[in-house]
């Protein structure tokens, strides 16, 4: 059994207090995207709250799970193991730089859902050696950047499909793509074998965060 079904990674909303307008709420952006047909949740906060002291970063983000709990969606924490385990989230994602998924996994017992970002050959040679020695560890991959993003300025340069499909050629693991996907290109992805877009600004940069996640999944159906 799976600990996260493919579907769960149809519309994967990613995103952080830097993400939000000025007057906008992160409960009511959750509540939008949801509602509007995103499928799971990762906090990836690169706020000045990330630096701040365990209960502070808890109290930031309890809420926003509570609801994607009660909302049967899966909830994810962006490299803040200690804070995942804090919360009882779903699972984290992890980055290269971040803390090694079989130390994640060790930290967070087997339930727990860990995705690793893999961008090039080398870190997908990364991969290939991590499942060699624990098939198990890691649950999915986000790959990207897809297209050129504003929104995370050491992302480096665009794959496109084709530099998507190579990455992940073989792979055994459902792959999520993500970085600069929007309504108008997110259809160039269906050549590859991704399950799912991962997106920021598509959701959270739009006036309606519900009708922008509908129109995302509207493109890729
Ligand atoms: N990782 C690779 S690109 C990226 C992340 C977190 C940013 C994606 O943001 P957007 O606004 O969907 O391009
Ligand atoms: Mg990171």
């Amino acid at each position: 059994m799976p600990r996260l079904p493919e579907s769960a990674l149809r519309l994967y909303l990613v995103f952080g207090p830097q993400d939000l307008a000025a007057e906008q709420s992160a409960l009511d952006l959750l509540e939008q995207a949801i509602a509007g047909g995103v499928t799971c949740v990762q906090w990836r906060d690169k706020s000045e709250i990330a630096d701040a002291p365990l209960p502070v970063r808890l109290a930031a983000v309890q809420p926003l799970h509570h609801r994607a709990k009660a909302l049967k969606v899966p909830f994810l924490i962006n490299d803040d193991v200690e804070l995942a385990l804090a919360l009882d989230a779903d699972g984290v994602h992890l980055g290269q730089d971040d803390m090694d998924p079989a130390k994640a996994r060790q930290r967070l017992g087997a339930g727990a859902i860990i995705g690793w970002s893999v961008g090039t050959a080398q870190e997908r040679a990364r991969l290939d050696k991590l499942l060699i020695s624990d098939s198990e560890v890691v649950d999915y991959i986000g790959v990207g950047p897809a297209f050129p993003t504003g929104t995370k300025a050491d992302a480096g340069a665009a794959l496109g499909a084709a530099g998507i499909a190579t990455i992940i050629d073989g792979v055994s693991l459902p792959t999520v793509a993500i970085g600069g996907i929007n309504k108008n290109n997110c259809a160039l992805l269906k050549t590859t074998k991704i399950v799912g877009i991962a997106v920021v600004s598509a959701i959270t940069g739009q006036t309606d965060p519900k009708h922008a996640a509908r129109q995302l999944l509207n493109a890729m159906n």
